[in-house]
């Protein structure tokens, strides 16, 4: 192809995908694998402008101009202003922003050497929570939704040289947003993830969806798409075993392929296995690391590679309680991980939102099971169209950046949701997309209307959504937020029965450092919350059909809503560990608990 005719090419298969993409109801689509592209990462030090009224669009800031004139003059600069760290959210970089939630105007300048032949996109980890990108002055993209990425394309955009990127960025909370109003973490605003520019050939693989066959591990199934409809050969390979095999893809540009694989060892929840999956197409070779495993639920249990796993789970935030913020980079994904580790997890459930890749991609080099959900945590408008549509397109940017990740086991839909039938509209919408794109996985949502019936003497659930579901979760706070009707010992469930359950929150608070009488609640003392676990643990022992346990919370966490001057102060105090990093007294319970379940659990026996 010469370079004029390649060119027009590109911009005719741009231009089809922005098409497709609008026409499939998404405002944005993604490139599988970004961090197997050449890229440069834009992170760092940008320039800001604090925007509480939202005046900089009309003053258009993003032209970012300076006088010419003697009687020119312009009320902004983004130079010689704040400077903001990129990823990062805004909050904890400056006391003033602690509690902002507005508009913060992001700039910066950034060389590019577009060439013929090649294209650019612009890729953004998480903007929280909506935002603008402009590129020398015009207009490129827009998105919502804290926690998922987004790209666009800047090819025939980009500049030889300087090239100017303003991100205009959003966090205020809206009724129709997602979450909502009011949610138990902190609001943080920001460019909280990577800022990359990624270089592909003109065609390339853009998608690719690789997994086992069956259910078990005899094959390998890959669905690939190219980023131009064209007839052309496409090869994977897992080199380690040996095996490749090449297809033609159909004239838009897909292929389904076979690879049998007789010696391929199975990845499983504390023993990761991953292998190289190489990808190409004439011009474009992509790689990274797979591994492959088979889910199912029997009944009650959980089966991994045919196996039953009780689940030993533990849920953080992405937050890094020392530094107040977000966590951004490999670094805080190791403190994370590694605390989580320690406490002796082979799962976590990763609250509420997708975290960043990093999380995600270390979990399953440590062979740790995910549950991932996005934020539908109580107070959603389920009755809101364009809520639900968002909803909808952040389940899908989840599911299509972590499809390829093993680690994942559960797509979660919801986190504490009351029965209405608009709600169960909104959810099984999620669930019909999730189970269309991705049937490999087991989907399930996390309830917390469980009572205790004094006519039966059991604790129940009446929400008919459940029967939806593969796996039924429960956040059930006994201790803490609801008194012990009976002792735990006759705290006997019968929830859900014929499915796996996991109890995927329980726990209370506890002020590091504080000691007070066991049985006092308000003592918010390491004893009583130490009593809560063992409380806990003995209930658990009457649940038949559990699956698994996920103490509420790895660490204490910021949350504004928590207003106790001396036990909480903008903190919930809920973590087995402290804001400063020190395991409490409920942490070696669950510890212990957790030695014992890794030699003795088998859904609840
Ligand atoms: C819940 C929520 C979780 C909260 C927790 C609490 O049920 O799912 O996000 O942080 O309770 O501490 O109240």
């Amino acid at each position: 192809m010469n370079c004029r005719f390649s060119y027009f090419v590109t911009i005719l298969s741009m231009l089809t995908t922005a098409l497709a993409a609008q026409a499939a109801g998404q405002e944005t689509s993604f490139m599988t694998n970004v961090y197997g592209r050449d890229y440069q990462l834009l992170n760092g030090k940008w320039n800001a402008i604090v925007d509480l009224y939202d005046q900089g669009e009309k003053m258009k800031v993003y032209e970012n101009r300076t006088p010419r004139t003697n009687e020119e003059f312009f009320e902004y600069s983004f130079e010689g202003g704040l400077r903001l760290n990129v990823p990062g959210d805004w909050n904890s970089q400056l006391p003033e922003l602690k509690y902002y939630e507005g508009t913060v105007w992001y700039a910066r300048h950034f060389e590019a050497d577009p060439r013929p032949g090649e294209r650019q996109f612009l890729y953004f980890g998480a903007v929280s929570y909506r935002c603008k990108v402009y590129l020398n002055e015009e207009k490129i993209a827009e998105h919502e939704g804290g926690f998922t990425p987004f790209e666009t394309e800047l090819t025939g955009k980009l500049k030889d040289g300087d090239n100017f990127l303003t991100v205009m960025v959003n966090n205020r909370r809206t009724t129709d947003a997602i979450p909502a109003l009011a949610f138990d973490w902190w609001n943080y605003g920001g460019i909280t993830r990577d800022v990359m520019l990624v270089t592909v050939p003109d065609q390339y693989v853009r998608d690719y969806f690789v997994r086992l066959a069956d259910n078990d591990s005899k094959s390998v199934r890959v669905s690939v798409t190219l980023a131009q409809p064209q007839e052309t050969e496409v090869t994977v390979s897992i080199p380690e075993l040996k095996v490749s095999q090449s297809v033609m893809t159909s004239p838009d540009g897909k292929a389904e392929l076979t690879l049998k694989t007789p010696r391929l060892q199975l990845w499983q929840p504390e023993k990761a296995r991953l292998y190289d999956v190489v990808l190409s197409c004439a011009g474009d070779t992509v790689s990274e690391k797979i591994g492959f495993r088979y889910l199912e639920t029997d009944g009650t249990k959980i089966l991994v590679n045919g196996e039953p796993v009780f689940m030993r789970s533990v849920s953080f935030h992405e937050e890094i309680p020392q530094r107040r913020g977000r966590a951004f980079s490999e670094a805080d994904a190791h403190m994370l991980l590694s605390e989580a580790a320690a406490l002796g997890v082979n799962m976590i459930r990763l609250a509420h939102y997708p975290q960043n890749e990093y999380i995600v991609r270390l979990a399953e080099q440590m062979g740790i099971i995910l549950w991932q959900e996005i934020p539908v945590w109580q107070g959603i408008d389920f009755e809101d169209a364009g809520t639900k549509a968002k909803a909808q397109r952040m389940f899908v940017e989840m599911l299509q950046r972590d499809k390829n990740r093993c680690a994942v086991c559960f797509w979660g839909v919801a986190n504490e949701t009351k029965p209405s039938d608009a709600r169960n509209a909104f959810l099984l919408s999620l669930l019909e997309k999730g189970r269309a794109m991705d049937p490999t996985r087991l989907y399930a949502a996390a309830f917390d209307l469980v009572y205790f019936n004094e006519e039966t003497g059991l604790f129940e659930m009446d929400d008919p959504f459940a029967d939806n579901l593969d796996v039924v979760a429960v956040n059930k706070y006994m201790g803490w937020y609801h008194p012990w009707p009976v002792p735990p010992t006759e705290a006997v469930w019968n929830v859900v029965p014929d499915k796996p359950l996991i109890i995927s929150e329980f726990g209370g608070e506890a002020l590091y450092g504080q000691h007070g009488d066991r049985d006092v609640t308000s003592s918010w003392s390491e004893e009583y919350q130490a009593r809560l676990y063992e409380d806990n643990l003995e209930m658990f022992k009457h649940i038949p059909n559990l699956a698994g346990v996920s103490p509420w919370v790895l660490f204490d966490f910021r949350s504004p809503y928590r207003f106790h001057p001396v036990n909480q102060e903008d903190w919930n105090r809920k973590g087995l560990v402290s804001d400063q990093g020190y395991r409490k007294q409920a942490w070696y319970i669950m510890h212990e608990f957790y030695k014992e379940c890794s030699k003795n659990c088998r859904n609840g026996k």
